[in-house]
């Protein structure tokens, strides 16, 4: 196998990707299920998810990548390297958005992915191993619980009948809001071998690296992560005529959990946070004591220990107050994602390719989970984060400068020449 001359290392530090390019693809994928305030609305397998869906594709299709989709709509892109029996370089994240997100969480990653393979080609570099662009279904875990479904039916952690079976608030099904869009794929989502390694390009969602006017975060961990669904059963009654004494009000019981739980994060404090981001209340009518209420909690922490016993403080909690109210009471675990360490030797390739680069780049922990926590389970894994405008995200108001993304895009690049290896031509 030749390997790389000397001049041909020389001329690859001077590589960089198209930022004019990349931004524009940002713009393109923007305008598809644009929120009412400048943000994005592509929910997950919606008929907006398919446009974009459809148009990367179309976008790898023209640089001769072959595309695979597997069984739970993970879309890969491949370019072939010099060796064929060698795993790729993996490199993405997802284009799904919140209801009310941003136009770049998840979007920088796989058009930043877009833009390193657009850029291999133009530039015709031949790379060993190959280099391979995924989006994932699903990460954000808004219209379907959990997240990361995509990624964690790719690491082995869901069956394709189990990621399928979730149900939006519609009672449309995973599996079926899959095949409406043309996106379940005939290859299980499995994989049969790891990635060489895999990066992902994300926004950082926090004020960090803008606060410090850093231009890429060196990712080293990400915190660990548990969602829960708790719902309380009372009984529907009038409003107006039972006295409160004798009522089985569910909201009772979710008014005094929601207190309960920001009182276990901050018992838990500074590490720990938790949010209740969702009520769903039956009957949902005002005048009508409501007879079942569930709880959407998503509680983190860097600390394993820490989620172990803010968990079992929400068990028994939600246990005691269902007593208390003389409601019932089921607590579903959705999701646990432990913390997460990148591998050091992809984070310093990471690090170097920044101070090559001559970009200012310091290490942070991410507070938002990635698909890269899943990939990190069975690859060496590693992530590149970029600053955003006052570290909003997961709002329509999210935004980034151009050279942010340029900047983060030449990290990516640089990562992968140096993790696939160049061959000179
Ligand atoms: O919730 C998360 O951390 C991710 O941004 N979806
Ligand atoms: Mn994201
Ligand atoms: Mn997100």
């Amino acid at each position: 196998m030749p390997e790389p001359r000397a001049d041909a290392a020389k001329t690859v530090s001077n590589l960089r990707v198209n930022g004019t390019r990349l931004w524009s693809s940002l713009m393109v994928v923007a305008g598809i299920g644009p929120g009412p305030k400048g943000g994005s609305h592509r929910l997950t397998l919606s008929e907006d998810d398919k446009v974009a869906r459809d148009l990367l594709v179309s976008w790898c299709e023209d640089l001769g990548c072959a595309i695979r989709i597997d069984s739970v709509g993970n879309v890969f892109a491949r370019r072939a390297g010099t060796d064929g029996t060698l795993p790729p370089v993996l490199i993405g994240s997802h284009l799904d958005t919140q209801p009310h997100g941003g136009r770049f969480d998840g979007v920088l990653g796989v058009l930043g992915a877009l833009e390193v393979l657009r850029s291999l080609n133009e530039q015709d570099i031949r790379t060993r191993h190959p280099v391979e662009l995924v989006n994932w279904t699903n990460e954000e875990g808004s219209r379907f619980a959990p997240g990361l479904v995509g990624s964690g039916a790719y690491a082995g952690l869901y069956d394709d009948d189990t990621a399928c079976a979730s149900r939006d608030a519609d009672g449309i099904s995973f599996g079926d809001a899959l095949k409406a869009i043309g996106y379940r794929g005939p290859t299980p989502a499995k994989h049969d071998a790891p990635p060489h390694a895999y990066f992902e390009l994300h926004i950082e969602q926090g004020p960090l690296l803008e606060d410090q006017e850093v231009d890429v975060g060196v990712v080293t961990q990400v915190q660990g992560l548990r969602w829960f669904d708790v719902t309380f059963t009372g009984m529907e009654g009038h409003a107006g005529t039972i006295p409160m004494n004798q009522r089985r009000d569910a909201m009772m019981g979710a008014a005094r959990l929601m207190e309960r739980v920001y009182d276990i994060a901050v018992a838990h404090a500074p590490g720990a946070v938790a949010t209740v981001g969702a009520l769903t209340v039956q009957p949902g009518s005002r005048n009508v004591i409501p007879g079942s209420v569930n709880v959407a909690i998503d509680m983190r922490s860097p600390s394993a220990d820490a989620l172990a016993e803010m968990e079992v403080k929400l068990q028994t909690g939600a246990t005691l107050i269902a007593a208390e109210l003389n409601l019932g009471v089921e607590v579903r675990v959705p999701i646990r994602v432990a913390p997460v360490a990148f591998d050091v030797k992809l984070v310093n390739t990471v690090r170097r390719a920044a101070g090559q680069l001559g970009y200012r780049h310091r290490n942070i922990v991410s507070g938002a989970l990635h698909d890269a926590c899943h990939m990190a389970a069975i690859a060496p894994a590693a992530m590149i984060f970029s600053p955003c405008v006052k570290g909003i995200s997961h709002n329509e108001a999210e935004d980034m400068r151009p050279e942010w993304a340029t900047a983060g895009a030449n990290v990516l690049y640089h990562a992968v020449l140096e993790t696939a290896g160049v061959v000179a031509s």
